[in-house]
């Protein structure tokens, strides 16, 4: 089939929920991906941040064969011999006593909700029913029932309710906000520490130290969503690490598993993750052995090659070029590490025929929102693949 073919079927058969750009990916290596007529693209998305590894790392390739040679699922009814160590080496890299894994960072944001409120009842002594947690406008913590009902973005929860209450909703980088809306039964404050989905918008210089002090200091948890950030996309292991912010709870997936397999999952101290009992959560994948194994090497990686600090110097090189470039359409670059946002100008039409324009000369970029064209490579591209693109997308600027 040629790429018309494939774009025909997929748009007989697929839902209408997507709206990709027109090319059919077939191989990937690294930060390069092909498409069917053999074409190459760097791929400046990663999958969102879920290939920071690059594609088909070798060693994750390794150790996926390995276990697919011996055991791929047993379910949480049974243990496995890949999970406890996948929690520890998970645990003492983040720094945290307990971890729970899942798949999807949607349902990794679910077990926090959860475990959250739960902590604010049989912990904080929340009236039943009672519990608040505070989340910020533009935030994008995934696509459950819950999740979206506190999202900002209209068409993520039109007409999809009956929405789930006990969320209450500040603007994001805004201390002050957080403050007065804290009360008595605020269970958490989750927030993204860089927002993605919401435009690749930095906070100011504080404002995860000044909230995670707030939150210190009327005992109420601190959740960061960091599935999109962590793992070295924007400098740091953890970008909270930016302000010496250490969260009451984690969240973490996508890179988690290099892009190979659904793995996620929510790490916090032994007080908070003890107030799950058996039976009370759990999913039939979480945790099997397959993906514990293949987010074992995907954390090695991640130390290993040390991609943090990759991101950290080849972003803050890669911005700086961005920033150079001199064209009429740009309002703003800003990011960090490798997670780098160029904002068009209205006045230039949306993002869009920009990412399709860099896809013409062989670059993946994909818009967020209307005005956002992101940047977001794998950690181990390297920057003479960066010196090439920077070419390209000053000519397409
Ligand atoms: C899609 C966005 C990125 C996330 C944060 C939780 C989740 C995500 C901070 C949920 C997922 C994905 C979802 C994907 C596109 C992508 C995305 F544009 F939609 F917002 F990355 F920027 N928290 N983000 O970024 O994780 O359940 O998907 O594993 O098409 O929805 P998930």
């Amino acid at each position: 089939m040629n790429t018309a073919e494939y774009l025909a079927e997929v748009e007989r058969y697929s839902a209408h929920n997507y709206h990709p750009l027109p090319i059919i990916l077939s191989r990937g290596e690294g930060a390069w991906v092909w498409d069917i007529e053999d074409r190459k693209y760097l791929d400046c998305l990663a999958a969102y941040s879920a290939v920071n590894q690059g594609h088909r790392h070798p060693s994750i390739v390794a150790a996926a064969k390995e276990q697919l040679e011996r055991l791929t699922l047993t379910s949480r009814a049974f243990h496995n011999d890949q999970m406890g160590p996948f929690l520890r080496e998970l645990c003492e890299l983040a720094g945290y006593e307990k971890a729970l894994p899942m798949n999807s960072g949607a349902e990794a944001v679910e077990t926090a909700i959860k475990a959250v409120r739960r902590w604010g009842y049989r912990r904080k002594g929340i009236p039943a029913d009672q519990a608040e947690i505070i989340v910020c406008e533009n935030n994008f913590h995934g696509r459950t029932t819950t999740i979206v009902s506190f999202s900002t973005e209209e068409a993520y929860r039109a007409d999809f309710g009956p929405l789930t209450p006990g969320f209450r909703m500040i603007p994001y980088g805004d201390v002050a906000a957080l403050e007065a809306a804290i009360t008595p039964n605020t269970a958490a404050f989750m927030v993204e520490p860089l927002q993605g989905e919401g435009g690749v918008i930095v906070p100011k210089e504080g404002y995860l130290w000044e909230t995670a002090e707030l939150c210190r200091q009327h005992d109420v948890l601190y959740v960061a969503d960091e599935i999109q950030t962590g793992l070295g996309r924007t400098g740091q292991m953890f970008c909270c690490d930016w302000e010496g912010v250490k969260p009451d709870v984690l969240v973490v997936g996508k890179a988690l598993s290099g892009g190979f397999y659904p793995v996620s999952a929510m790490l916090s101290s032994d007080d908070v993750m003890s107030v799950f009992h058996p039976g009370d959560h759990g999913s039939t994948f979480g945790g099997n052995p397959l993906g514990a194994a293949v987010a074992r090497a995907a954390l090695r990686v991640i130390v290993d090659e040390g991609l943090a600090e990759r991101a950290r110097e080849l972003g803050d090189w890669f911005m700086g070029e961005l920033r150079a470039i001199d064209s009429p359409h740009v309002k703003e670059v800003r990011g960090r590490g490798l997670m780098i946002g160029v904002e068009i100008k209205r006045e230039s039409g949306t993002a869009r025929p920009f990412c399709e324009a860099l896809m013409d000369r062989g670059i993946l970029a994909k818009e967020t929102h209307e005005q956002v064209v992101r940047f977001a490579p794998p950690l181990v591209v390297e920057r003479s693949d960066l010196e090439w693109a920077l070419g390209e997308i000053a000519e397409v600027l």
